[in-house]
């Protein structure tokens, strides 16, 4: 195992321009022949051709068609004495799909073979210079049983089909665009498709096609109208059209990530292109919809300009996160479910990358050093980076970013390049911008790690009607980093009137207010901003938008929040504002005496807007959902993963009886939304209605009362949709409702063929509320279901991930039994899937933060982990890291 630094990278020392590959497809050995152009890189010192390879067996090596001496050694193919002139490097090798249970390289799935090769996979096909900064152009000849496998797909264009001895066949695909290795892509399987011709506003016609297994035809639908989505939003919002004749996607079922963009053959993890009324709901829809734009909008940013080293590896997903997230906006249409967007986006980078940016798997957005890049395939570089460039166009304006992106384009096209590259031409085409005036303080976003803390104090001056906003920042120490350096941060914000009026803002030695919102860049450690004309003290809303990833210490009182609550225009501050105040109140009980009693005036605030006439019921739902315990954990200094729980289950059910009334009508109004449609509006009915249910639930578990969970048991059966009945199970499931079992069993019996759908089940009862431990029982016991396997990623994910990552107090266990578990499983998971393993192994990350007895337990398990000895370089990773 080899520490990879960024300071390290250098140019290849050679390149290789053009490949024709000949697979001849075996599950048990394939043959992969494979004929490289190879040149000399003259800007590089002459050293010898080292080629990676894994888990590979080289049978043959010609140069230029003759036998040459040859040696491997650390994984790589190592050729010396090679002609100074370009080349041709012919090899031939086997590979074993069948054996592949990492799920990296060519494998088997479902009786077909699927490739996945980002970050390191193509090394486990074939010989090569396996690095982003090596583009290469692509002919793929596959041979298969045409019985077993009658689709034979690779990247680019279809030139030549036909059939051979044996009932075998082959097809010959050529990619004209110069790719890196991790883009290829290889499926051979029997699968059918859905088909879509489109004529581009560019005019030009292409097909689009998504594959699936022969039963899944009528889920296609929505991908299909996701991926015609998001062909025509690219080329409006940012004027980039489909360069391909043809795009491809293929769902397959066993994969380790969602999907993949390789170049013209996008694979899916089925559970992001499956989907119809019945299967999936509304999450899953919108799921599909973000992750189908995603690989689509790679085709620009990631394929057409691709990453220099995988230390760049947010040049590619962070922007492209930020266009998935700026699409499904786009497509939300009104402002209020663009807010609901924007919120459930931050919801995520909260209680995901927060948690990361805070523990020993801290990194920059532009990581430094890593030990298997897999795992830096990270919140951070995602959803952070994605932060990023939202707040690069915050600074330049929406037109200023397009223009930017053209820029960016006009420069970068088929070249493999950096972030530092990407800032640039941002900056560039937006002279005088903000971002043009502090480009290399703003770069800090990329090299330091830590969510940084803004402090804001403000002070009125009713003499002087002067209202002194007070910013200052400062950011925590992170592994390899203690002291930080200012950032550049943009803070949007809004003055709110005690009557609930917005303010228009003047600063200080301004002529007139500009507007009422606005946005301030605070670059200094301390900053002052003066605004004139204020007739009273206002409430500050600061960071609306979440205009930057960092915690806000505002010290707003009880009275500020409810006046934000009730008036601030900014949704995503009147929801923050309402989050605060239940947070408030849990912290005061978690750090008290741990008991909660709900108060009158936040009762009747969250009344207010779950009544309110205008509000979406989308936006009630995501106010009147309470902070989740792991987001309540983040803000203690030590965490008792049992209080926290319990205090969180007491102001629940306190809110569940206090509105009980309340619920009810929002049960009776939103729980008849009509034929399935999966907008917005529908689908936030559909949320609200479920929340009201699941609190009715609860409400009648005091007194045993039988009638809501009877409703919710009647829902159950009828529903017409997934979304529905999936709620009720979980209302019935998350009350501990002795109709819990006999809904729990018809809905397995129901759905036992729908893969995704038993998915749910698992982790429907992996994520129940415990209680008395029988959440983590029936864990276990779910183990040895005939349904379960750790092979299958979705599935190891629906009950083991789930668990650990997502029920706080059914992991967290006085007598240790959860830690016990995840080491058992993160070893067993090692040996055959490491990106897997490791990725549960991150469970335990924040152990630091646990109060005892969980501390000592938890560093335990992490220690017994790590002392095993034929550990994976990725898990290696996770826990020397955490033990640090
Ligand atoms: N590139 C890996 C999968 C994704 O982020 O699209
Ligand atoms: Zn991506």
């Amino acid at each position: 195992a080899t520490v990879i630094r960024r300071e390290d990278y250098a140019p290849p020392a050679y390149w290789i321009r053009s490949v024709e590959l000949c697979f001849d497809l075996d599950p048990v050995k394939t043959l992969v022949t494979n004929r490289m152009q190879v040149e000399r890189n003259p800007d590089v010192a002459p050293q010898p051709l080292r080629l990676d390879g894994e888990d590979l067996n080289l049978l043959r090596v010609l140069v230029n068609g003759e036998s040459v001496s040859f040696r491997v050694e650390n994984q790589q193919l190592v050729l010396e004495n090679l002609p100074e002139e370009p080349f041709t490097l012919e090899l031939r090798n086997t590979c074993a799909p069948e054996k592949n249970t990492q799920l990296s390289g060519l494998y088997t799935s479902g009786g077909g073979f699927f490739t996945q090769c980002e970050a390191q996979g193509f090394r486990r096909i074939t010989y090569f210079l396996d690095r982003p900064d090596v583009m290469a152009v692509y002919t793929v000849t596959i041979r298969a049983d045409r019985s077993k496998y009658p689709v034979l797909l690779s990247n680019g264009n279809l030139v030549e089909t036909g059939e051979l001895d044996n009932g075998r066949h082959y097809a010959k695909w050529h990619d004209p665009f110069p790719k890196p290795s991790y883009l290829f892509a290889l499926v051979a399987a029997n699968l059918v498709c859905r088909e879509q011709k489109i004529r581009t506003a560019s005019g030009r016609e292409h097909l689009l096609q998504v594959y699936v297994r022969a039963g899944d035809l009528d889920k296609t639908e929505h991908a299909m109208r996701s991926l015609m989505a998001a062909v025509a939003w690219d080329e409006r919002r940012f004027g980039l059209s489909l360069d391909l004749d043809r795009f491809m996607i293929v769902a397959v079922s066993d994969f380790n990530m969602g999907a993949m963009e390789n170049k013209g053959l996008n694979i899916f993890n089925t559970k992001y292109v499956l989907a119809n009324p019945a299967t999936a709901t509304d999450a899953d829809y919108a799921g599909i919809e973000s992750v189908v734009g995603h690989e689509y909008f790679h085709n620009w940013t990631g394929n057409r300009v691709t990453c220099r080293d995988w230390f760049q590896l947010s040049l590619k997903e962070g922007l492209t996160v930020f266009r998935d997230q700026e699409f499904s906006q786009d497509l939300a249409g009104s402002p209020s479910a663009r807010a609901v967007k924007r919120i459930e986006d931050v919801r995520v980078l909260r209680a995901h990358q927060f948690p990361e940016d805070a523990g020993p798997m801290a990194h920059p957005v532009r990581p430094d050093s890593y030990l298997a890049i897999d795992n830096f395939y990270t919140a951070t570089v995602y959803d952070k980076g994605a932060e990023v460039v939202r707040m690069m166009q915050t600074l330049v304006g929406r037109d200023g970013f397009a223009r930017g992106m053209t820029l960016y384009f006009q420069r970068h096209d088929g070249q493999a390049v950096t972030c530092d590259d990407f800032a640039q031409a941002i900056a560039d085409a937006n002279p005088g911008s903000p971002l043009a005036q502090r480009l290399e303080q703003f770069k800090r976003w990329y090299s330091q790690a830590g969510t940084p803390r803004v402090k804001a104090r403000g002070l009125y001056n009713a003499e002087l009607r002067t209202y002194t906003l007070e910013l200052s920042q400062s950011c925590p120490p992170t592994p390899g980093q203690e002291v930080k350096q200012p950032f550049v941060i943009p803070v949007a914000l809004g003055l709110v009137g005690r009557d609930g009026q917005a303010l228009p803002l003047q600063l200080v030695g301004e002529d007139a207010p500009v507007g009422t919102e606005r946005v301030l860049v605070l670059h200094e450690a301390v900053q002052r901003f003066e605004f004139a004309n204020v007739e009273a003290e206002p409430v500050p809303s600061l960071l609306r938008g979440f205009s930057a990833p960092v915690i806000l210490e505002d010290s707003l009182s009880d009275a500020d929040l409810l006046t934000l609550l009730a008036h601030d225009s900014d949704p995503f501050n009147r929801w923050e504002a309402g989050q605060r105040l239940a947070l408030n109140r849990l912290l005061a009980a978690i750090k008290g005496d741990g008991t909660l009693q709900l108060d009158a005036a936040y009762v009747e605030a969250m009344r207010a807007v779950l009544r309110h006439p205008t509000l979406d019921a989308a936006f009630k739902e995501l106010v009147l959902t309470l902070p989740g315990e792991s987001y309540i954990a983040e803000q203690l200094e030590e965490v008792d993963p049992q209080r926290i729980h319990a205090v969180r289950e007491s102001m629940r059910l306190q809110f569940a009886t206090a509105l009980q009334a309340d619920w009810e009508w929002a049960w009776e109004t939103h729980k008849d939304t009509g034929a399935y449609a999966p907008d917005p509006v529908s689908a936030g009915r559909r949320a609200l209605a479920n929340l009201a249910l699941a609190y009715l639930c609860l409400a009648a578990v005091p007194s045993n009362a039988p009638v809501w969970p009877g409703k919710a048991y009647q829902r159950f059966k009828d529903a017409g949709n997934m979304t529905d009945r999936l709620g009720a199970l979980s209302a019935l499931v998350g009350s501990h409702s002795e109709l819990a079992e006999p809904a729990l069993e018809r809905f397995h019996a129901q759905f036992k063929d729908e893969a995704l759908v038993v998915d749910k089940w698992f982790a429907l009862q992996a994520t129940a509320p415990e209680k008395e431990g029988r959440v983590f029982a029936r864990v276990k016991q779910l183990m040895s279901h005939p349904d379960f396997s750790l092979r299958n990623p979705n599935r190891a994910r629906s009950l083991v991930t789930a668990l650990c990552f997502s029920n706080p107090a059914a992991f967290h266990r006085t007598d240790a039994a959860g830690y016990v578990f995840w080491a058992d499983r993160v070893l067993e998971l090692d040996a055959i899937n490491p990106q897997l393993a490791a990725r549960l192994a991150r469970a335990l990350d924040r152990w630091k933060q646990l109060a005892e007895p969980y501390r000592s337990a938890a560093r335990e398990a992490i220690a017994r982990v790590a002392a095993k000895a034929e550990l994976s370089d990725d898990v290696r990773e996770i826990v020397t890291r955490a033990l640090a």
